[in-house]
């Protein structure tokens, strides 16, 4: 059956469309790049890839300002690309290369950008929730209206810290998002066994913060839950939860064999709801898109693809007086 013909939504220009569509689709065959790349040994070490989850990150990244701030798990190269780093500097810290965003001496989990706002990757799960706190503390603190957009996993919203960080957030009023990427799974355990409530965004009512839950496949929705939750947060309101529903269509991680849940329930998903391919939808069925513009917006991300690719390989190994630099602060910032 043909699909229906859809309208782009009132609020939504083709161009912004085309926009979501780039960005989730430089996420995904950046990711699968990665993906090769391991495959190869030439990344070591733990790698998450995000499949699947593109729509979350993108979507809030368009509620966002210059000045947001963001902070992530283990599970970050789509944060990265969407705050705007350098697809070359992600790749060749991937590859553990001079070139790298911490000089090839961080790897997957472990890159940050102060021009970019973008504060990590953590592999401690959930230990970045007190610190996107921390950040929206310092916001408030300086008197600016910036915003923190915490993100964690389903498993991480069982954590202790996440609900003593919750208690402050609100005592505190602090503009802080928390974003819960309920993608069903923590490694091998589904939510099913391992929650008893299974909606985390109803948790934050025993603190007073609001929140509501989100269609993480649909990029339109995750923004437009975005802006509201912005919205609160620059007013001066404290905190807000969103529990954006995903789906992760690769393994935990590279070594994870994914025996937990059927072949079928992942094509499924892929079939059904993927991200990418509802943009795809919109924009071919609503004519804001003929085939040959995203065929020109594919060829172009695989070319920045390839190009981060080729850098992440031939950017040399980090020289061994760097195991002696980075180690401890030698100065003191004035001014973040
Ligand atoms: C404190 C801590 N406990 C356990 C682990 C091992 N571990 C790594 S990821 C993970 C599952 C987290 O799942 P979730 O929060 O749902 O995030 P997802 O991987 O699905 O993005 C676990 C238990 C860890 N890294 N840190
Ligand atoms: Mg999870």
């Amino acid at each position: 059956m043909p699909p229906k013909k859809k309208d782009a939504q009132p609020n939504v220009s083709a161009e912004e469309l085309k926009g979501y569509y780039r960005d989730m689709l430089m996420i995904r065959r950046f990711e699968e790049k990665a993906g090769q790349l391991y495959g190869m040994g030439l990344i070591g070490g733990f790698c998450h890839l995000y499949i699947g989850q593109e729509a979350v990150v993108v979507g809030l990244e368009a509620a966002a300002k210059e000045g947001d701030k963001r902070v992530t798990s283990y599970r970050d190269h789509g944060h990265m690309l969407a705050c705007g780093m350098d697809p070359k500097g992600v790749m060749a810290e991937l590859t553990g290369r001079e070139g790298g965003y911490s000089k090839g001496k961080g790897g997957s989990m472990h890159m940050f950008s102060k021009e970019k706002h973008f504060y990590g990757g953590h592999g401690i799960v959930a230990a970045q929730v007190p610190l996107g706190a921390g950040l929206a503390f310092a916001d408030k603190y300086k008197g600016n209206d910036n915003v923190t957009f915490t993100y964690f996993g389903d498993g991480a919203a069982n954590q202790g810290q996440v609900y003593e960080t919750y208690n402050m957030a609100e005592l505190w009023d602090l503009p802080v998002i928390f974003v819960i990427e309920n993608n069903q799974y923590a490694m091998g355990t589904s939510t099913q066994r391992s929650t008893k409530s299974p909606s985390y965004w109803e948790r934050g009512a025993a603190y007073g913060i609001p929140g509501e839950e989100v269609d993480g496949m649909d990029v339109l929705a995750v923004k437009e839950a975005g802006e509201k939750a912005v919205a609160h947060c620059r007013a001066g309101k404290g905190p807000y939860i969103l529990e954006i529903k995903t789906y992760r269509y690769r393994g935990h991680s590279m070594s994870d064999p994914a025996k937990y849940r059927t072949r079928e329930e992942v094509q499924k998903m892929r079939d059904e709801r993927d991200p990418i391919e509802q943009i795809r939808d919109l924009l071919l069925t609503g004519n804001h898109a003929t085939e040959d513009d995203l065929k020109a917006i594919d060829k172009e991300i695989k070319g920045i693809v390839n190009e981060s690719a080729e850098f992440a390989k031939e950017s040399p190994e980090p020289a061994l007086e760097e195991l002696w630099t980075d180690i401890y602060a030698t100065e003191v910032p004035q001014e973040a």
